[in-house]
């Protein structure tokens, strides 16, 4: 069963994950396949960095000293959970959930680096990331219990979980994780063991916050003495926008929405509703990507999207898809899916190469001719094999292990599609199946595989940029399209949704981007990149007037549809600044192609831009 987040049964939710979503063809299948293949080489970046071998030491197995930052265990546990996902039994995996059980301490402690440097526990916790730990674990534990059947690494999660119990909370230690991610664990812990200390605990953690708990003590100029850094400037209840360090603020957001759905409590999850609005109006990235600064790797102000220098990382990314998902389950509301879809595609996604095994940790919308990158992560030095700071490989890994999951739901009534695959969906005694080309192709064709004999409801999302769809040859609004009535085994749903290209300017107040337009098709949103170009990317001015094609290109970039238009070669000023002169920009005409942005960089690091100006 593939089901990272699954409500308890009293949960305060609308919609329900299902256990049995399968990709079977088409896209996903592909982009599937590829991270599958990356799990072993995962593995193997895991031994080389020293991650496992930091375990190992704690175990007793290895000698040595321990390597890098307190946070590295993660990446190991995050691994495990891609693994668990896939269902990989190999010798590899097997071996590290030993090893992980090995190197727990006795009372249920675990942080190999803490443990092999004979660090003080929870001394340094706005910085020290063992709880963060902790909450991948727990997740690591949930996947493999739900999709192997193996609880070894259940055994070791809640020894831990029971450590954490006693020691924090309202009478215990009061003070916080610098970043959150237990408490989404704690809540899969609870909904896997029914144990409800791990969901007070949770609790306790998300209402603690806001208060300068998980701040660094002391004064500290840096973003570490800054407690929007650590999500932890306003309770929760009250803040209105995220802020600081994104990826925090979006996994701390994901788990307060879990306790709201657990707890079946409505001012929290109106709370999280508020934030997640201000987030994807005022500092969402036209690709649903998140996070504005390289300074403390975080939003900006509002309307501060830079796409140059846009941080965007991927880890930030799957954090939103996280929280869109579980606001999704709770409100039911098509917003959420609609996101879902925007920060799959084009935020998550260009986070790892075709092949599966590089990526990148910072997803720029713009490089520049010759662009030199300085540190590691700089999407200018193109695509990596991993990093020495590697949240974002092993989390893209586990995203894409479960894509099957976040396709349909059910509910009472029947089955809802919110994202489209080729596959097939079970809710009961409704099951289908889908055979689609999406996302090239606007055409989805759901087969009734099994039906009951009373009355059933379909749902297929109709995504807000498909103004025009059709439900078997009838126009559908936006939002779901709903079929209520007894299927027949075999009947045949047709959905078109319209495929024309759309050129999206930015808002009045969006300044690094005003006179450009992004060009997107379907769910997906495009990018100039110079291999495709005749002339160079910034001297590319497109016509907004112009006619945009589509061409299937099944050669190109593992099979891409191409968009080609035309616009200007301007005869690029090699001088910043000159007099100011009304009028179209004088150049010669250029055809201009397009690519899905996220297949840009799979062919070495070249100018691209999503944002490109017009004539
Ligand atoms: O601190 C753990 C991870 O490393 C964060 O989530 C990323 O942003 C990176 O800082
Ligand atoms: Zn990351």
């Amino acid at each position: 069963m593939i089901a990272p987040v699954l409500p308890g049964p009293a949960a305060a939710v609308v919609l329900r994950p299902l256990p049995d979503n399968r990709v079977t063809g088409g896209f996903w299948h592909r982009r599937m396949a590829a991270n599958r293949a990356a799990i072993p080489v995962g593995h193997q970046r895991l031994v080389d960095a020293g991650n496992i071998r930091n375990l190992e030491i704690a175990a007793g197995d290895a000698a040595g000293v321990a390597t890098g930052g307190s946070f590295r265990d993660s990446d190991v546990y995050k691994w495990l959970e891609a693994a668990a996902w896939e269902r990989d039994e190999s010798p590899g995996v097997q071996q590290v959930r030993r090893t992980v059980a090995a190197a727990q301490g006795d009372d249920g402690y675990l942080n190999s680096a803490i443990q092999v440097r004979g660090e003080k526990r929870y001394d340094r916790l706005w910085m020290s990331h063992e709880l963060y730990c902790a909450g991948h674990l727990f997740q690591a534990a949930m996947a493999d219990a739900r999709a192997t059947g193996n609880t070894d690494l259940l055994d070791v999660a809640t020894r831990f979980a029971d450590q954490l119990v006693a020691t924090f909370g309202p009478d215990g230690r009061r003070e916080l994780d610098g970043h959150p991610a237990v408490e989404l664990g704690l809540v899969e812990l609870y909904r896997q063991t029914g144990e409800p200390s791990y969901l007070e605990l949770a609790a306790y953690f998300v209402e603690a916050r806001g208060q300068g708990r998980a701040t660094k003590p002391g004064f500290d100029p840096s973003h570490y003495g800054n407690p929007a850094h650590y999500a932890d400037r306003v309770p929760v209840r009250i803040a209105d926008t995220v802020e600081g360090h994104a990826v925090r603020a979006v996994y701390f957001a994901a788990g307060a929405t879990d306790v709201a759905i657990e707890t079946g409590d409505a001012d929290l999850l109106d709370a999280v509703r508020r934030q997640y609005d201000a987030m994807r109006l005022r500092k969402q990235h036209v690709t649903g990507a998140v996070g504005s600064r390289w300074d403390g790797e975080a939003f900006g102000d509002v309307y501060e999207l830079p796409p140059d220098r846009a941080y965007a990382e991927t880890c930030a990314a799957i954090g939103a898809l996280q929280w869109a998902w579980r606001l999704l389950l709770a409100t039911g509301d098509p917003l959420y899916a609609d996101q879902m879809e925007l920060i799959l595609y084009n935020a998550v996604l260009p986070g790892v190469s075709l092949t599966g095994a590089e990526y990148f940790y910072v997803n720029t919308l713009h490089r520049r001719t010759g662009a030199r990158g300085d540190v590691q992560r700089s999407p200018a030095h193109g695509r990596q094999p991993w990093f020495n700071c590697a949240c974002c490989p092993p989390n893209v890994m586990r995203m894409l292990a479960s894509v099957p999951a976040y396709l349909a739901t059910g509910d009472e009534e029947g089955l809802q599609l919110h994202q489209y695959a080729t596959g097939s969906h079970r809710a009961g005694s409704f099951a289908v199946d889908v055979q689609t080309d999406y996302p090239w192709d606007g055409r989805v064709t759901v087969t009734v595989r099994e039906a009951p004999e009373h009355e059933v409801e379909l749902a297929l999302r109709v995504p807000e940029w498909a103004a025009g769809a059709t439900l078997d040859h009838r126009p559908v609004d936006t939002g779901y399209a709903r079929l209520r009535k007894v299927f027949r085994v075999g009947e045949r749903v047709v959905l078109e949704l319209p495929m024309d290209p759309r050129l999206v300017v930015s808002g009045e107040y969006l300044d690094a981007t005003r006179g450009c337009v992004a060009v997107a098709r379907g769910p997906l949103v495009y990018a100039v990149e110079q291999p495709d170009q005749v002339a160079t990317v910034e001297d590319l001015r497109i016509d907004p007037t112009a006619p945009v094609e589509a061409e299937p290109r099944p050669e190109l970039l593992d099979g891409v549809t191409v968009l080609r238009t035309t616009g200007l070669a301007i005869s690029g000023q090699d001088s910043p600044y000159s007099l100011y002169t009304a009028g179209r920009a004088a150049g010669r005409a250029v055809p201009i192609t397009l690519i899905p942005y996220y297949a840009w960089a799979n062919r070495g690091p070249h100018a691209m831009r999503v944002w490109i100006p017009t004539t």
